[in-house]
């Protein structure tokens, strides 16, 4: 009987865990630290083998070890590098010790560095089982893992890894099907000058189980991303789900295709159904994260099951947002019938040239004004992902960026850095340019390391940081619009994820002011004077943005930009905006 323990690296570099920078989220820790944000959400990928394995093997014994999740279950973290950490997290759990595979599964760059001392440990430690790496990092750099670690890794999968898999263990002799197999990748192949991996897609999708998710304990409930999106904080029975694979746009940034192509596949409707069914029997769902690419891909069954899981009275989310070409007002009130209280937006820039011309995005900012307005008068809670800083980006795209997004009335932004993404166009523009900085490995959206001759790195994390303060707090849109409750609740979210957030005091100060709240008002303008003073970090961006915790009125009106405006008129600067300061 064949054993395998799928395996999550920790979502971080080392570096960036134990000393997260000023702009990130942090968690602290009962040893009184501050540590980067590891999500702990559902990994599909393994769920998804384990479930096709077990149904062509029915022995097979798997387990899961992500750790994100055992990290963030500790209450304190002594270790100098994860090498250090996954030494003695072995050694003190010696029922690692069973399994024949160790199949480590890896999607994001900044977990490539710890899949490197992963799988050294691993080797170290158990060196008679084999060690398999897949998802879309040994994708994508299989060559760098075999020329930095030539005997840790003995196989790495190329894309969707179920009939590869499947075939490896059913294989007589599994080592002469890997040598005649073009979706594995081994360090003797790299060196045949005709080797190309290849893809080696399930076409019916339908084929595999129910994801495995009884591989996932508890624990699972740490930290999902989700909670950070605004209105949902309850952790526990939320359940990462797809409906369908493949994506067929060109996005630069992207590198999705590298795994699962540009052919949409998907699980038939009655299948979906049957699957979100058993969710609420057997696992008591409440809340639903569909993570598929392109769920909009079509929209007549995204309608149907939209409706299906509200009639079952289950929320949803779309975690990696959808295309938003396809939101009519007939699907946005579906869902909001069917209970969806909040929309991730890929809005990405608020720039047409740069949507259009740099990203190659499917979207044109009228769509986005007609959506963030449809979803504001339905009462559906948006929070946009803002993308900056890619190549054939000029200075003054991010200025009209900026000026358009401050008219855009979302409740919430993510502004993120553009990461050269292996897999990505993106990628191989910066890389045939000379673009990347030399800490590109590892990096992510927080952390810019793409210089072109218009702008340089720190230029884009400054224009990212200062937009985030900008959209989401100085000119927070249900402040501006006298929500006062709801950016009330979004301030205090900021206070309570980064200690110390003189903006967001200052913020949340003036909107208990409006509310009548003179206490807590006074208390947090107390708050925000303190660290204006006392934190250069602070006073150096509150000067940026012309605000000054003691200097300060409440506006009588708040002056309140509409899209058509803001083509007649340039907003003015920051600082002038908020005419009684
Ligand atoms: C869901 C998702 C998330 C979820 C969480 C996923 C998770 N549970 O860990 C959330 C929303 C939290 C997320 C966050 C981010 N994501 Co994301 N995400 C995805 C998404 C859309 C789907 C992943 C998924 O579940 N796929 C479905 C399963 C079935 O497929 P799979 O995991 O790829 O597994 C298959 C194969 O890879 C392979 N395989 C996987 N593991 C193994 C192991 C072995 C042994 C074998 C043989 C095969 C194998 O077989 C599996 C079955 O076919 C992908 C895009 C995509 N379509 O892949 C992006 C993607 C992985 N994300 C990406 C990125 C960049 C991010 C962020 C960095 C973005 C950000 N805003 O910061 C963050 C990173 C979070 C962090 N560092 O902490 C990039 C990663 C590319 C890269 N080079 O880094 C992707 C590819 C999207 C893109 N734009 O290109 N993401
Ligand atoms: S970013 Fe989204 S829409 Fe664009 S190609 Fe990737 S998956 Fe498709």
């Amino acid at each position: 009987m064949k054993k395998i323990l799928f395996i999550v690296p920790p979502h971080l570099k080392f570096s960036d865990y134990v000393n997260p920078s000023d702009r990130v989220k942090v968690v602290k820790k009962k040893d009184g630290r501050l540590y980067g944000n590891l999500i702990t959400d559902m990994p599909l990928g393994p769920l998804a083998l384990s479930a096709y394995l077990k149904k062509y093997i029915p022995d097979l014994e798997t387990e899961l070890l992500d750790f994100n999740v055992e990290l963030n279950s500790l209450d304190e973290f002594s270790f100098d590098s994860f090498s250090a950490y996954f030494e003695d997290f072995f050694a003190k759990n010696p029922q690692y010790e069973k399994f024949d595979i160790f199949g480590v599964s890896c999607l994001f760059s900044p977990s490539y560095l710890s899949l490197i001392e992963l799988s050294r440990t691993l080797k170290g430690r158990f060196p008679k089982s084999i060690t398999i790496a897949g998802g879309n990092i040994p994708s994508n750099m299989y060559k760098d893992l075999y020329e930095i670690e030539s005997h840790a890794i003995d196989l790495i999968c190329y894309g969707e890894g179920e009939l590869p898999l499947l075939e490896y263990l059913q294989a007589r002799d599994p080592d002469e099907y890997v040598r005649g197999s073009n979706s594995w990748i081994t360090r003797e192949k790299l060196s045949q000058k005709n080797f190309f991996p290849a893809h080696n897609f399930i076409g019916d999708l339908d084929a595999i189980p129910i994801y495995d998710y009884e591989l996932c304990g508890a624990k699972y409930s740490l930290n999902p991303t989700y909670t950070t999106y605004g209105s949902h904080q309850d952790r526990e029975y939320n359940f990462h789900f797809l409906t369908s694979r493949g994506c067929p746009f060109f996005c630069i940034f992207c590198a999705s295709h590298k795994v699962h192509g540009r052919k949409m596949r998907y699980y038939s409707l009655e299948r979906t159904k049957r699957d979100i069914l058993e969710l609420k029997e057997k696992f008591g769902v409440k809340t639903l994260l569909f993570q598929d690419d392109h769920f909009m891909g079509d929209p007549k069954r995204a309608l149907e099951i939209v409706k299906f899981v509200g009639d079952l009275g289950i929320k949803f989310i779309f975690q990696n947002s959808l295309a938003l070409y396809a939101l009519n007002r007939e699907f946005l009130e579906a869902c909001k019938r069917a209970g969806m209280d909040q929309l991730v937006l890929a809005v990405e820039s608020g720039s047409d040239r740069v949507l259009k011309q740099v990203m190659k995005k499917p979207l044109n900012l009228k769509i986005v004004k007609r959506v963030v307005t449809d979803c504001r008068e339905l009462g559906i809670y948006t929070f946009c992902n803002i993308v900056m800083g890619l190549p054939g980006e000029t200075r003054q795209d991010i200025e009209d960026s900026r000026q358009f997004l401050r008219t855009t009335y979302a409740n919430w932004f993510g502004i993120y850095i553009a990461n050269p993404l292996v897999g990505s166009e993106m990628f191989d523009i910066c890389a045939e340019k000379g673009y990347l900085q030399e800490n590109w490995i590892g990096s992510d959206y927080k952390q810019a390391v793409v210089s072109t001759e218009d702008w340089d790195a720190q230029f884009i994390e400054q224009k990212a940081y200062q937009m985030n303060l900008e959209l989401n707090l100085l000119f927070n849109s249900d402040y501006r619009l006298g929500n006062y409750k709801l950016a009330l609740e979004a301030f205090e979210r900021v206070i309570k994820a980064k200690e110390g957030h003189a903006v967001a005091y200052f913020m949340a100060a003036k909107t208990c002011y409006h509310m009548g709240l003179k206490d807590k008002g006074d208390q947090y303008i107390a708050e925000a004077r303190e660290n204006y003073t006392s934190n250069a970090f602070w006073k150096m961006h509150m000067d940026e943005l012309g605000v000054n915790p003691f200097l300060f009125k409440l506006e009588e009106k708040i002056d309140v930009l509409t899209h058509d405006e803001v083509e007649l008129e340039v907003v003015g600067e920051a600082k002038g905006h908020f005419t009684n300061f």
